[in-house]
């Protein structure tokens, strides 16, 4: 394997000494910030009576009180802060699908660590200076593009700061710009490499080499399809991470491209059983839950982030010492009942695209009859076999359903739309419909 190491990886590859000695002393100050600074933390320890002066080994860690989504919420905007408004440089928010989002603040040292980390980032991704970086994740309160755009500017290669939509416009600048590097969702890729072919744009004749996908669940199968679309040795990368913890940066796939190397001199990890909340040994599969080692402005104990996936314990071909996570593949949350059988959204995904000559455009569409769930998978018909025979597209329909059958257990509904019937998103895709009106 050709694994380039570039001089902002350094820390990837530190000793597992030096490693645990910098996030013991890294969370104990940021224990004892958030105790003092942070009434949410105070009222939490004390009640759980520990104080920051208890961590005197990584594993007090697990004394500590975990912090979830709604303690963003309820303290909405600025209650989980430890840091004085005149030294917040920079503010982000998440939307959910209700009410308020949650607000993330930064100090200028904490813009310097999430620089640091999307350096990291992309150059485990393989890109350097003299790398031309087309940044289509939305700018904006979304952490996507800023994060991405400071990443690439600081290593030193083009940035052009794209933004997501306006797809023709994209394609146009990847190809007269000579881009070799884009950041955007995987399912927009996917939406850009489709225009590009009603537009006569061939992306396998572009010097496109490597892109970094990310902000939503994707699968292996994706991967390939993405691949397939771009020039002979093009990558697809998986970059991970989420607003509440600094944005993206958290965790990247390598040039082995087998699981996600986890920054953990600045993002400690734990693996929990999410219904006991037991701390898992490092294998076994859980929620993700991560603590923030160095962020100033709202530092984040013990968040339960939802994302299920486990800890690799064997050591990575690319020679970093980080410890990887497997890729995301669900949430907790997003896990539905059918029929007694649990089902996540990356199943039907991976499903679908064991059929050959699908393109992976789909929505799961959940409905309620007489307390009955019920779940149809919409799937657009590849404009190739649009004007086929009715035979040729009720063959890949039953392909579909049978494969569909074959991962889950159960017998899905599959309905064939026209090209272009689902709306493409230049952001995260909407993969699930819940018509259930359930609250
Ligand atoms: O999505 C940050 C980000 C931007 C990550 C660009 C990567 C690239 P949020 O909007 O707060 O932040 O959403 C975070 O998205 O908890 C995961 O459920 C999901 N997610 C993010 N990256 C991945 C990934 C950004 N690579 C939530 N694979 C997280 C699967 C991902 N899910």
């Amino acid at each position: 394997m050709n694994c380039v190491i570039h001089p902002v990886s350094k820390p990837d590859y530190m000793s597992k000494n030096d490693l645990k000695a910098l996030q013991l002393e890294r969370l104990q100050n940021i224990t004892k910030r958030a105790y003092e600074k942070v009434p949410l933390y105070k009222e939490r320890m004390d009640a759980g009576k520990v104080r920051p002066e208890d961590i005197n080994t990584l594993d007090d860690i697990r004394r500590l009180p975990f912090t979830v989504k709604t303690d963003l919420r309820d303290t909405y905007p600025f209650g989980m802060f430890a840091s004085p408004m005149k030294d917040v440089v920079r503010l982000h928010a998440s939307s959910g699908t209700t009410g308020k989002p949650i607000v993330v603040g930064y100090t200028k040292e904490d813009i310097g660590h999430w620089t640091e980390a999307m350096k990291r980032t992309l150059a485990s991704c393989g890109l350097h200076e003299g790398d031309i970086i087309q940044v289509s994740y939305g700018y904006g309160l979304f952490t996507g593009g800023l994060g991405a755009h400071y990443g690439a500017e600081g290593l030193g290669a083009t940035v052009i700061p794209a933004s997501g939509g306006n797809t023709e416009r994209q394609i146009m600048l990847m190809k007269d710009f000579g881009v070799t590097g884009i950041c955007c969702t995987p399912s927009y890729f996917l939406h850009m490499a489709e225009q590009a072919e009603k537009e006569g744009v061939d992306l396998r004749e572009l010097p496109l080499r490597v892109g970094v996908f990310g902000a939503e669940p994707w699968t292996p199968e994706m991967r390939n399809r993405i691949e397939a679309c771009c020039r002979e040795g093009f990558k697809a990368h998986d970059i991970y991470g989420l607003s509440e913890i600094t944005g993206p940066g958290v965790a990247s796939s390598c040039c082995a491209q087998e699981g996600l190397h986890i920054f953990e001199d600045l993002f400690y990890p734990e693996i929990i059983n999410p219904e006991t909340c037991e701390v898992l040994p490092d294998g076994e599969e859980g929620e993700l839950v991560l603590t923030t080692l160095t962020k100033q402005a709202m530092p984040m104990l013990r968040y339960r982030t939802r994302d299920i996936t486990r800890i690799i314990t064997e050591p990575c071909a690319c020679g970093r010492a980080i410890r990887r996570m497997e890729r995301v593949s669900r949430r907790s949350d997003d896990m539905f009942i059918i029929r007694g059988v649990n089902i996540f959204p990356s199943q039907i995904e991976t499903a679908i695209l064991q059929v050959e000559s699908v393109v992976p455009v789909y929505q799961i569409i959940l409905t309620r009859q007489n307390d009955l769930d019920n779940i149809e998978v919409n799937i657009e018909v590849n404009a190739k076999f649009f004007d086929d025979k009715v035979s040729t597209i009720e063959g890949i329909k039953a392909k579909i359903e049978k494969s569909i059958e074959r991962v889950l257990g159960i017998h899905v509904r599959v309905k064939m739309l026209q090209p272009n019937s689902i709306p493409r998103s230049e952001g995260k895709a909407k993969r699930v419909v819940d018509n259930r009106n359930l609250i």
